[in-house]
Protein backbone atom coordinates (compact mmCIF):
# COMPACT_ATOMS: atom_id res chain seq x y z
CA UNK A 1 0.00 0.00 0.00
CA UNK A 2 2.70 2.34 1.36
CA UNK A 3 4.40 1.91 -2.55
CA UNK A 4 1.77 3.11 -4.40
CA UNK A 5 1.18 6.29 -2.22
CA UNK A 6 4.34 7.23 -1.64
CA UNK A 7 7.69 7.22 -4.11
CA UNK A 8 9.82 7.98 -1.03
CA UNK A 9 9.20 4.14 -0.05
CA UNK A 10 12.09 4.17 1.93
CA UNK A 11 10.93 6.00 4.64
CA UNK A 12 7.09 6.09 5.85
CA UNK A 13 4.79 9.17 5.92
CA UNK A 14 2.18 9.64 8.62
CA UNK A 15 -0.57 12.39 8.88
CA UNK A 16 -2.88 12.85 11.89
CA UNK A 17 -5.90 15.27 11.39
CA UNK A 18 -8.74 16.43 12.75
CA UNK A 19 -11.05 19.92 13.98
CA UNK A 20 -10.36 21.96 16.52
CA UNK A 21 -9.39 20.54 19.96
CA UNK A 22 -9.63 17.25 18.69
CA UNK A 23 -6.50 15.92 20.83
CA UNK A 24 -3.99 15.86 18.13
CA UNK A 25 -1.23 17.41 20.06
CA UNK A 26 -1.81 14.97 22.96
CA UNK A 27 -2.63 11.99 20.67
CA UNK A 28 0.17 12.52 18.67
CA UNK A 29 2.60 11.96 21.66
CA UNK A 30 0.91 8.28 22.08
CA UNK A 31 1.40 7.63 18.16
CA UNK A 32 5.15 8.46 18.36
CA UNK A 33 5.01 5.84 21.70
CA UNK A 34 3.41 3.73 19.39
CA UNK A 35 6.00 3.39 16.91
CA UNK A 36 8.48 3.30 19.13
CA UNK A 37 7.66 0.21 20.61
CA UNK A 38 8.43 -1.15 17.44
CA UNK A 39 12.05 0.50 17.13
CA UNK A 40 10.75 3.49 15.41
CA UNK A 41 12.12 6.78 16.22
CA UNK A 42 10.14 9.26 13.51
CA UNK A 43 11.50 12.91 12.48
CA UNK A 44 8.07 14.89 14.27
CA UNK A 45 6.80 17.92 12.83
CA UNK A 46 3.85 19.94 11.74
CA UNK A 47 2.03 21.78 9.30
CA UNK A 48 1.47 24.71 8.21
CA UNK A 49 5.42 25.14 9.77
CA UNK A 50 7.66 22.65 10.29
CA UNK A 51 10.87 25.04 9.57
CA UNK A 52 11.81 28.02 9.97
CA UNK A 53 10.44 29.93 6.93
CA UNK A 54 7.35 27.56 6.87
CA UNK A 55 6.10 28.34 10.56
CA UNK A 56 7.06 32.30 9.48
CA UNK A 57 3.97 31.80 6.81
CA UNK A 58 2.02 30.23 9.83
CA UNK A 59 2.57 32.95 12.10
CA UNK A 60 0.86 35.39 8.88
CA UNK A 61 -1.65 32.78 8.59
CA UNK A 62 -3.10 32.23 12.57
CA UNK A 63 -2.37 36.19 13.26
CA UNK A 64 -5.88 37.84 13.64
CA UNK A 65 -5.82 40.84 11.47
CA UNK A 66 -7.85 44.10 10.73
CA UNK A 67 -7.47 43.15 6.63
CA UNK A 68 -9.07 39.86 5.87
CA UNK A 69 -6.91 37.68 4.32
CA UNK A 70 -8.40 36.93 0.48
CA UNK A 71 -9.27 33.14 0.83
CA UNK A 72 -6.91 32.39 -2.08
CA UNK A 73 -4.32 34.14 -0.54
CA UNK A 74 -4.70 31.74 2.57
CA UNK A 75 -4.66 28.54 0.01
CA UNK A 76 -1.68 29.87 -2.03
CA UNK A 77 0.31 30.50 1.30
CA UNK A 78 -0.61 27.18 3.01
CA UNK A 79 0.81 25.67 -0.48
CA UNK A 80 3.34 27.65 -0.06
CA UNK A 81 4.72 26.68 3.27
CA UNK A 82 4.15 23.29 1.95
CA UNK A 83 6.83 23.58 -0.77
CA UNK A 84 9.39 24.91 1.54
CA UNK A 85 8.66 21.47 4.49
CA UNK A 86 8.48 19.44 1.64
CA UNK A 87 11.89 20.19 0.05
CA UNK A 88 13.48 21.12 3.49
CA UNK A 89 12.46 18.21 5.59
CA UNK A 90 9.80 15.91 4.48
CA UNK A 91 11.27 14.60 1.30
CA UNK A 92 14.89 14.54 2.46
CA UNK A 93 13.74 12.42 5.74
CA UNK A 94 11.91 10.09 3.51
CA UNK A 95 14.84 9.69 1.16
CA UNK A 96 16.54 8.85 4.15
CA UNK A 97 14.79 5.98 5.09
CA UNK A 98 13.42 7.90 8.11
CA UNK A 99 9.58 7.92 9.30
CA UNK A 100 8.00 11.13 9.34
CA UNK A 101 5.11 12.06 11.87
CA UNK A 102 3.66 15.30 10.87
CA UNK A 103 0.67 17.22 12.59
CA UNK A 104 -1.47 18.57 9.89
CA UNK A 105 -1.02 17.86 6.03
CA UNK A 106 -2.85 18.51 2.73
CA UNK A 107 -5.92 16.67 4.08
CA UNK A 108 -6.52 19.89 6.09
CA UNK A 109 -6.09 21.84 2.82
CA UNK A 110 -9.23 20.14 1.54
CA UNK A 111 -11.47 20.05 4.75
CA UNK A 112 -10.49 23.97 5.56
CA UNK A 113 -10.19 25.29 2.62
CA UNK A 114 -12.37 23.15 0.54
CA UNK A 115 -14.93 22.63 3.15
CA UNK A 116 -14.47 25.42 5.43
CA UNK A 117 -13.83 28.26 3.02
CA UNK A 118 -15.74 25.78 0.49
CA UNK A 119 -13.06 26.46 -2.04
CA UNK A 120 -12.89 24.40 -5.40
CA UNK A 121 -11.61 20.70 -4.83
CA UNK A 122 -10.09 20.79 -8.17
CA UNK A 123 -7.81 24.31 -7.36
CA UNK A 124 -6.60 21.93 -4.06
CA UNK A 125 -6.07 19.02 -6.56
CA UNK A 126 -4.45 21.50 -8.68
CA UNK A 127 -2.09 22.95 -6.11
CA UNK A 128 -1.55 19.35 -4.41
CA UNK A 129 0.35 17.55 -7.82
CA UNK A 130 2.00 21.11 -8.38
CA UNK A 131 3.60 20.76 -4.87
CA UNK A 132 3.83 17.47 -4.11
CA UNK A 133 3.93 15.17 -7.01
CA UNK A 134 2.85 12.03 -6.03
CA UNK A 135 3.82 12.27 -2.80
CA UNK A 136 1.28 10.98 0.03
CA UNK A 137 1.09 10.29 3.29
CA UNK A 138 0.98 6.40 3.67
CA UNK A 139 -1.62 6.74 6.52
CA UNK A 140 -3.66 9.54 8.15
CA UNK A 141 -5.02 9.51 10.81
CA UNK A 142 -8.06 11.56 11.62
CA UNK A 143 -9.13 12.31 15.14
CA UNK A 144 -12.83 12.98 14.57
CA UNK A 145 -14.94 14.97 17.18
CA UNK A 146 -18.06 16.61 17.37
CA UNK A 147 -17.18 20.21 16.58
CA UNK A 148 -19.39 21.88 20.23
CA UNK A 149 -17.00 19.94 22.12
CA UNK A 150 -13.87 20.41 20.63
CA UNK A 151 -14.24 24.25 20.55
CA UNK A 152 -14.93 23.97 24.33
CA UNK A 153 -11.64 21.94 24.57
CA UNK A 154 -9.58 24.33 22.50
CA UNK A 155 -11.06 27.73 24.09
CA UNK A 156 -10.31 27.08 27.13
CA UNK A 157 -7.12 27.59 26.25
CA UNK A 158 -6.63 31.25 26.15
CA UNK A 159 -6.63 33.73 22.84
CA UNK A 160 -8.54 32.28 19.72
CA UNK A 161 -6.46 32.42 16.61
CA UNK A 162 -7.71 33.31 13.25
CA UNK A 163 -9.22 29.91 13.03
CA UNK A 164 -10.72 29.28 15.84
CA UNK A 165 -12.36 32.74 15.33
CA UNK A 166 -14.65 30.78 12.86
CA UNK A 167 -18.39 29.79 13.06
CA UNK A 168 -19.68 26.29 14.53
CA UNK A 169 -21.25 25.89 10.82
CA UNK A 170 -17.70 26.36 9.83
CA UNK A 171 -16.14 23.45 11.74
CA UNK A 172 -19.02 21.23 11.07
CA UNK A 173 -18.34 21.70 7.36
CA UNK A 174 -14.43 20.92 7.83
CA UNK A 175 -15.64 17.84 9.87
CA UNK A 176 -17.71 16.67 7.04
CA UNK A 177 -15.01 17.11 4.74
CA UNK A 178 -13.10 14.85 6.66
CA UNK A 179 -15.83 12.20 7.12
CA UNK A 180 -15.87 12.25 3.49
CA UNK A 181 -12.18 11.66 2.66
CA UNK A 182 -11.64 8.84 5.61
CA UNK A 183 -14.75 6.92 3.84
CA UNK A 184 -13.61 7.46 0.41
CA UNK A 185 -10.09 5.43 1.51
CA UNK A 186 -11.11 3.38 4.43
CA UNK A 187 -7.08 1.07 4.00
CA UNK A 188 -4.96 4.65 4.27
CA UNK A 189 -7.18 6.67 6.79
CA UNK A 190 -8.12 5.83 10.22
CA UNK A 191 -10.56 7.27 11.61
CA UNK A 192 -10.88 7.49 15.35
CA UNK A 193 -13.84 8.43 17.64
CA UNK A 194 -12.53 11.41 19.81
CA UNK A 195 -15.33 11.72 21.21
CA UNK A 196 -14.49 8.75 23.73
CA UNK A 197 -12.52 9.05 27.19
CA UNK A 198 -8.53 9.54 26.21
CA UNK A 199 -7.77 5.40 27.06
CA UNK A 200 -10.43 4.66 24.81
CA UNK A 201 -9.03 6.93 21.98
CA UNK A 202 -5.58 5.70 22.74
CA UNK A 203 -6.44 1.76 22.35
CA UNK A 204 -8.24 2.42 19.30
CA UNK A 205 -4.80 4.49 17.84
CA UNK A 206 -2.84 1.60 19.17
CA UNK A 207 -5.12 -0.75 17.45
CA UNK A 208 -5.21 0.61 14.00
CA UNK A 209 -1.64 1.42 14.30
CA UNK A 210 -0.97 -2.32 14.81
CA UNK A 211 -2.91 -3.02 11.88
CA UNK A 212 -1.22 -0.68 10.02
CA UNK A 213 2.09 -1.75 11.13
CA UNK A 214 1.77 -5.51 10.64
CA UNK A 215 0.16 -4.46 6.55
CA UNK A 216 3.78 -2.37 6.08
CA UNK A 217 5.90 -5.26 7.96
CA UNK A 218 4.46 -7.73 5.25
CA UNK A 219 5.26 -5.94 1.97
N1 LIG B 1 -4.86 24.73 8.56
C1 LIG B 1 -5.58 24.94 7.41
O1 LIG B 1 -6.54 25.69 7.40
N2 LIG B 1 -5.21 24.29 6.26
C2 LIG B 1 -4.14 23.46 6.21
O2 LIG B 1 -3.83 22.90 5.15
C3 LIG B 1 -3.41 23.25 7.42
C4 LIG B 1 -3.80 23.89 8.58
C5 LIG B 1 -2.23 22.33 7.41
C6 LIG B 1 -3.41 25.49 12.87
O3 LIG B 1 -3.41 24.12 13.09
C7 LIG B 1 -4.52 25.88 11.94
O4 LIG B 1 -4.12 25.73 10.58
C8 LIG B 1 -5.72 25.00 12.10
C9 LIG B 1 -6.19 24.68 10.68
C10 LIG B 1 -5.26 25.45 9.79
N3 LIG B 1 -6.66 25.77 12.82
N4 LIG B 1 -7.65 25.31 13.30
N5 LIG B 1 -8.59 24.99 13.76
P1 LIG B 1 -3.05 23.48 14.49
O5 LIG B 1 -3.08 22.01 14.26
O6 LIG B 1 -1.82 24.05 15.04
O7 LIG B 1 -4.22 24.00 15.45
P2 LIG B 1 -5.31 23.28 16.24
O8 LIG B 1 -6.26 22.45 15.46
O9 LIG B 1 -5.93 24.39 16.97
O10 LIG B 1 -4.55 22.20 17.11
P3 LIG B 1 -4.22 22.28 18.58
O11 LIG B 1 -4.37 23.65 19.09
O12 LIG B 1 -2.85 21.72 18.76
O13 LIG B 1 -5.37 21.37 19.21
P4 LIG B 1 -5.34 19.81 19.39
O14 LIG B 1 -3.94 19.34 19.26
O15 LIG B 1 -6.30 19.13 18.51
O16 LIG B 1 -5.87 19.59 20.85
P5 LIG B 1 -5.03 19.26 22.19
O17 LIG B 1 -4.26 20.47 22.61
O18 LIG B 1 -4.33 17.95 22.12
O19 LIG B 1 -6.27 19.01 23.15
C11 LIG B 1 -7.13 20.07 23.51
C12 LIG B 1 -7.56 19.86 24.97
O20 LIG B 1 -8.41 18.70 25.05
C13 LIG B 1 -6.37 19.59 25.91
O21 LIG B 1 -6.66 20.25 27.11
C14 LIG B 1 -6.42 18.07 26.12
O22 LIG B 1 -5.91 17.68 27.38
C15 LIG B 1 -7.90 17.78 26.02
N6 LIG B 1 -8.20 16.41 25.50
C16 LIG B 1 -7.58 15.77 24.49
N7 LIG B 1 -8.15 14.54 24.28
C17 LIG B 1 -9.16 14.44 25.18
C18 LIG B 1 -10.13 13.41 25.45
N8 LIG B 1 -10.20 12.26 24.74
N9 LIG B 1 -11.03 13.65 26.43
C19 LIG B 1 -11.01 14.82 27.10
N10 LIG B 1 -10.12 15.82 26.91
C20 LIG B 1 -9.19 15.64 25.96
Amino acid sequence: MSNQSNPHSRGCFITVEGTEGVGKTTNIAWIRQCLTSYGIDPVMTREPGGTNLSEEIRALLLEPREEPMAEMTELLLIFAARAQHLARKIVPALDQGQWVLCDRFTDATYAYQGGGRSLDKSTISHLETLVQADLRPDLVLILDIEPEIGLQRARQRGEPDRFEQETLQFFRRVRAAYQERASQDPTRYLLIDAGQSLDKVQHQIQTGMAAFMSRRLAT
